[in-house]
């Protein structure tokens, strides 16, 4: 059943000071000398991010809670606590040479609705959960979204925890060591210990407000965009073994050249995927080659495949190819194809987008319908319950990259239409289903 905006809405108590500030604050966990941030999943600064945002939620009198895959919830209690919480927010590792605004901002833009709520003295039916997914970005460990993959049940936390980064540390390691990081940090504040919770549980709906990651609502002038649904992603991970050899003496003809099997299958994918209208997404992230050494053939390499397509079918349709051609080019090496993600196309609710579209024109802010081509972790949420996103622009779409922007009023916009989204989700007149 469509909700409508709400009639007194929280949005007038959003800041834009404070949103900025908290964005400040926690740029500096991961700072880079460029201006971005480095803040890997798990990592020492993943905990000191969590641990700010608990501080935060302390003086609102949010309840932290973390559960086993290591995903990070402040609860705003309802009236109601029998009932399903609305979940909001998104994640804050990054990419190595990572922006200050891609999945930090959902986070903040969360915290600040529920701080408009607490500040207009309104109390919802049903709780609100601010929630900091682990690892979105999939860069310390491989796959990404391993902290909504395993909340919603889609892949099994088992298969997550023995992953390795590239220095050996396995994903439930670096669980327990920012656990035990986190009860640190806490501690000596008297705060009270982060709650662990059970994997999982009960939502009865999702927003996610992150930048756009694409140049298209600042080339039209708009501070805020409605997400109509994710393209599609594939990611593999392909091991091609070979055999070292001296780069003088030995022989093309009797070489088992890792690195040269890698690149004619690289060569081969991009050749049959290329396609002219540009849709296709095929990208060689991560290049690994042992030993590494100019005078050594290689034995090894590693490399990544990240291939999207919006087209469920033609994703697929590409995506049974990679075996073939990797196989097809391995020549004398042996190679090892690992697919690790493969997550179809999706598309949200049309209630939740037309429920964004009234709470924007509520407040006179115009908006724009568009898709995203960034994976985000309401890709999760969304089989699990009704789903939305919300965009603002980022500056000539530049992200994954220390010079992402997006202007303090843009975030602002962004986050009063988050607020009313999150009023009117949680104060349901028919609290059974939320739309
Ligand atoms: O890969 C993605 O699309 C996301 O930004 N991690
Ligand atoms: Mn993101
Ligand atoms: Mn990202």
């Amino acid at each position: 059943m469509p909700l409508n905006a709400p009639d007194q809405p929280v949005s007038r108590h959003v800041s834009q000071q404070r949103l900025q500030a908290r964005l400040d604050t926690l740029a500096r966990f991961g700072a880079t000398a460029k201006g971005g941030v480095d803040r890997q999943a798990l990592s020492r600064e993943d905990a000191l991010a969590q641990a700010q945002m608990v501080r935060w939620g302390h003086e609102l009198g949010l309840k932290a809670s973390r559960d086993p895959a290591g995903n990070l919830f402040l609860r705003f209690e309802g009236l109601d606590d029998g009932l399903p919480p609305v979940l909001s927010g998104s994640h804050l590792d990054s990419q190595p040479t990572g922006g200050r605004f891609d999945g930090v901002f959902g986070v903040v833009a969360a915290l600040e609705a529920v701080q408009a709520m607490v500040e207009a003295g309104h109390r919802p039916v049903r709780a609100i959960e601010v929630v900091a997914w682990m690892n979105e970005e999939g860069s310390r460990f491989a796959p990404g979204m391993m902290g909504s993959a395993a909340f919603s049940g889609a892949r099994e936390l088992d298969e997550f925890l023995p992953v390795r980064d590239g220095a050996g540390i396995r994903v439930d390691e670096a669980l327990a060591a920012t656990r035990s990081g986190l009860d640190e940090l806490l501690a000596p504040e008297g705060l009270s210990p982060v709650v662990l919770r059970p994997l999982g549980g009960p939502v009865a709906a999702y927003v996610e407000a992150h930048i756009e990651q694409g140049p298209v609502l600042e080339r039209v002038g708009l501070s805020v965009g409605i997400v109509s649904g994710i393209q599609g992603k594939h990611t593999w991970r392909i091991e091609v073994l070979g055999e070292a050899a001296h780069a003088g003496t030995s022989t093309r003809a009797e070489r088992k050249d890792a690195l040269m099997a890698a690149l004619a299958m690289v060569q081969a994918m991009a050749q049959v995927f290329h396609d002219e209208d540009d849709v296709t997404k095929f990208t060689v992230g991560r290049f690994e080659v042992e030993p590494n050494a100019p005078s050594v053939v290689a034995s090894r390499a590693v490399f990544s495949i990240d291939l999207r397509h919006p087209d469920t079918d033609r994703l697929n349709a590409m995506s049974q190819q990679v075996q073939r051609l990797c196989t097809e080019h391995r020549g004398p090496c042996e190679v090892v194809v690992q697919r690790l993600s493969a997550a179809d196309s999706l598309s949200f609710s049309a209630d939740m987008r037309q429920l964004a579209q009234d709470c924007a024109q509520a407040q006179d802010i115009a908006t724009l319908e568009l898709p995203s081509a960034a994976g985000h972790d309401a890709r999760y949420l969304n089989p699990l319950a009704p789903s939305a996103m919300l965009f603002v622009p980022c500056h000539l779409g530049i992200t994954h990259n220390e010079a992402e922007y997006a202007s303090p009023h843009d975030l602002w916009l962004g986050t009063r239409v988050l607020a009313d989204m999150l009023q009117a989700l949680t104060t349901a007149s028919s609290p059974e289903s939320v739309t």
